[in-house]
């Protein structure tokens, strides 16, 4: 096993055992194989197969990979669901997965009914359609989308046992088509007062938020497909507001309006539910950017370890300010750290999959991950984020926010049967 060369403390090898690749890792993982056995066909190699639907779905198997609801009864509320980062690999989110929030319930559109009007601020006020939008020059870009209160749980005094959907379910990353704004805004044409361009959804809590127009001529686009298809309802089918790497609450679903203004709108969700009350009385407004985060996804709570050996630990990391450059992983609590494989293509603003390779001598091990971006900005430590942020119970500090934009570091614990346990180090 010359080749696995270690690169932290408790077990953490080198990322490059996996560029090596071959005899190294292979010897590594000799014995997780089934014991030899005679092959025999199964029943599904002596009989025809089912008849291939018109869409596919998962295997029947997979049933239990889906989003946890927080209205699971329906009842004529908001509701939510959390991407199950658990179960999923790779960078892209489903569209059945997708996490969603919907203050007042999903929008069902007629899309031939849905109107898109630009106005206020122009020098001509326009409205599309979303089939007249589909003639426009598109472009494709991944991004994530994460609530400002994703990871709201880790605000706790004490580390809440539960997996990453729970904890941080609120975050997911698609590869979205659409027309850019800037597009859109050269043919209205834009007064030089504007400095605000409000967007409105069509829902039932019409939600509207004002987005600095610096943003929008930058990488704002009206997306209207999700990962290939039209967006999904959820995503705010027919089309919806995407500003890459800001706050969810701002990427406005089922947008009907934009109205380019002098002033922010100061609107209920930028200026209550999204607007941070600090200590001082003080309101934190226009909190933008989705900040650098990322957290292990396996193993993590209810992925659990069969028996000491090798592993590949593995999760996302992303940032609203650009690339990640770096993912360091701790085995031992955040004592000594091992560079990350980061997997190609890194994508702006986008989930970016990490992996280490580590053996578990079956001692105790606390899994820890920490991300860095491209414009020199580091997730910082829990004790940092508590200290600049609060916590709950604590006296919180003048900066505290009491329950969103957390992006500090999630820890795991893993004991001596291979349990997972979520903790603070
Ligand atoms: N019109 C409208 N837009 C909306 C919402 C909504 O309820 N109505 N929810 C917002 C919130 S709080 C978030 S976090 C994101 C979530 O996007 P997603 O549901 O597509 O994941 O959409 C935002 N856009
Ligand atoms: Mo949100």
């Amino acid at each position: 096993m010359k080749d696995l060369v270690p690169a932290a403390g408790n077990g953490l090898y080198d990322r490059r055992a996996f560029l090596r690749g071959g005899a190294a890792l292979a010897a590594a993982m000799t014995g997780y194989s089934v014991k030899a056995e005679t092959l025999t066909d199964p029943v599904w190699s002596n009989e025809p197969g089912t008849l291939v639907p018109p869409y596919g779905t998962p295997s029947k198997y997979e049933k239990g990979v889906v989003r946890t609801l927080s209205n699971p009864d329906f009842e004529p509320r908001n509701s939510h669901a959390r991407t199950p980062h658990h179960l999923l690999h790779g960078t892209v989110t489903p569209n059945g997965l997708h996490f969603t929030i919907s203050h007042g319930g999903n929008a069902e559109i007629d899309p031939a009914q849905h109107r898109l009007a630009i106005h206020g601020l122009v020098k001509r006020p326009l409205v599309f359609t979303a089939e007249a939008l589909m003639r426009y020059p598109t472009v494709s870009r991944f991004t994530f989308v994460e609530c400002g209160g994703n990871s709201a749980p880790m605000f706790s005094p004490e580390p809440i046992q539960a997996s990453v959907q729970a904890l941080h379910g609120l975050a997911s990353c698609a590869e979205w088509t659409g027309v850019p704004l800037s597009t859109l805004l050269e043919e209205t044409g834009i007064d030089p007062k504007a400095k605000w361009v409000i967007a409105e959804g069509a829902d039932s809590q019409r939600l509207s938020r004002s987005v600095p127009l610096a943003k929008i001529m930058d990488d704002a686009m009206v997306a209207l497909f999700q990962n290939g298809e039209r967006v999904m309802p959820g995503q705010g089918y027919p089309m919806r507001l995407l500003l890459p790497g800001w706050e969810g609450n701002m990427n406005v679903k089922w947008l009907r309006r934009l109205e380019l203004a002098e002033q922010p709108a100061m609107s209920y969700y930028e200026s209550r539910t999204y607007s941070q009350i600090l200590p001082n009385g003080k309101a934190f407004r226009f909190y933008f950017i989705q900040e650098v985060k990322s957290y292990i996804t396996r193993p993590s709570f209810g992925v659990e370890l069969k028996g000491p050996g090798f592993y590949e630990i593995s999760g996302v990391a992303y940032s609203g300010n650009g690339k990640i450059t770096k993912v360091m992983v701790s085995a031992d609590g955040g004592k000594s750290w091992a560079e990350a494989a980061l997997q190609e293509p890194v994508n702006s603003k986008s989930f970016t999959r990490f992996r280490a390779p580590w053996e578990w001598n079956g001692g105790p091990a606390v899994l820890q991950s920490r991300a860095w971006d491209d414009q020199g900005n580091v997730q910082p430590t829990r004790a940092d984020f508590v200290a600049k942020r609060g916590e709950a119970a604590k006296v919180p500090s003048p900066l505290a926010f009491p329950n969103q934009h957390f992006n500090s570091i999630t820890s795991w614990a893993i004991d001596a049967n291979g349990g997972v346990r979520h903790v603070y180090a």
